[in-house]
């Protein structure tokens, strides 16, 4: 019987299509904010909490709205020492089960006791999450039989993305996120030969994803399948903050991945290009390759040249699921099963 989880994987692009008829028909955009200068808090765990960081960033980036994201704990175990300067704002909780019990306790902190608006994001209408929110934005047609996150995770990033692109006054992205389900199927039919090429390397044990603005979240997401599929010694930095410390672990060992964004693509080819000089192997999502990013990159994907760094991300994500899928075959485990972990985590 074929993997729950490499279906939903191979899905995204169908699913994609849906999301975005679903967002066209919904009009979905975020309720309006009393004040101007409200902030966006973006709230969640785990897989979650890394959608909610590229998120944030992604309002930042197309809508000029102040944002940030916080673990939900952080929320409701400290929120008071967590909330941004404005204390107008607007919260957006995201949970695929919208059962996840730190979530709806810090939905129902930000409600209750705050008195903010709250809207929440997940794949079930029928949920606790939902309930206790005044919005909702819900995606049935994401949900997913695997423990692991995977289309739900790059379907209500791009419900959000279209969102924050409502309040986008200059070059919206929406043009460029119409056409991520063709790429995404093109892709993800021609990569599974570097994929697994990469995934059956066994000289490789250590894995390092790298991204800076909208693609840290993406890093720290990347972190996290290779750790809960593979069982692999996985890390995620800001691009630049790597050279400070925590290279001193890369050898030829390492497979280092570059997330290449658009405002920091000079900076980070030369992190690449450092890297490549310790010998370790790497992986480079980027728009179109100049010849120095050619010159350093073991591994490349083009992702479109001049396509916008929200496209780019939501069509990087897809590669690092499935590396993490066949390297949980390279080494006989069941990605389906992931060790020690259940689909949520209720306390
Ligand atoms: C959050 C989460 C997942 C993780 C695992 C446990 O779930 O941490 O990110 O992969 O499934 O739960 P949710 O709040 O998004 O349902």
């Amino acid at each position: 019987m074929e993997s729950a989880t490499l279906h939903e994987i191979l899905s995204q692009p169908e699913i994609w299509k849906k999301t975005l008829a679903r967002a066209k028909r919904e009009h979905w955009q975020l309720p309006p904010v009393q004040h101007p200068e409200s902030s966006l808090l973006f709230v969640g765990c785990g897989t979650s909490l890394y959608l909610a960081q590229s998120a944030a960033a992604a309002f930042v980036r197309l809508s000029g709205s102040p944002a940030c994201a916080l673990p939900s704990s952080e929320v409701f175990l400290f929120l008071s020492n967590n909330l941004p300067p404005s204390k107008k704002l607007l919260a957006v909780t995201i949970s695929r089960s919208g059962r996840t019990t730190e979530t709806v306790l810090a939905a129902s902190l930000l409600r209750q006791k705050l008195r903010l608006p709250v809207v929440s994001i997940t794949c079930y209408a029928e949920s606790d999450l939902a309930r206790e929110c005044d919005w909702q934005m819900v995606l049935p047609e994401a949900q997913e039989k695997s423990v692991v996150m995977t289309r739900s995770f790059t379907s209500q990033l791009l419900a959000l993305i279209l969102a924050a692109d409502k309040k986008n006054s200059t070059n919206s992205v929406t043009q460029h996120l119409v056409t991520i389900p063709d790429r995404g199927e093109k892709l993800l039919a021609t990569a599974a030969s570097t994929v697994q090429a990469i995934a059956n390397d066994e000289t490789l044990d250590h894995f390092v994803f790298l991204g800076q603005g909208i693609f840290f979240g993406a890093a720290n997401e990347a972190m996290l399948k290779m750790k809960e599929m593979s069982l692999s010694y996985s890390e995620a930095y800001h691009t630049l903050e790597f050279r400070h410390g925590p290279m001193s672990i890369a050898g030829k060992n390492s497979l280092i991945a570059f997330f290449m964004s658009d405002a920091g693509n000079e900076h980070e080819t030369r992190v690449l290009a450092d890297m490549k000089n310790l010998g370790v192997r790497t992986l480079v999502f980027t728009s179109r390759a100049d010849n120095a990013i050619r010159a350093h990159a073991d591994y490349l994907f083009e992702l479109g040249e001049g396509l916008a760094e929200e496209a780019r991300l939501l069509l990087a994500v897809p590669i690092i699921q499935l590396l993490g899928y066949y390297r949980a075959l390279a080494k006989n485990l069941d990605p389906d099963v992931p060790r020690n972990l259940s689909q949520v985590v209720t306390l």
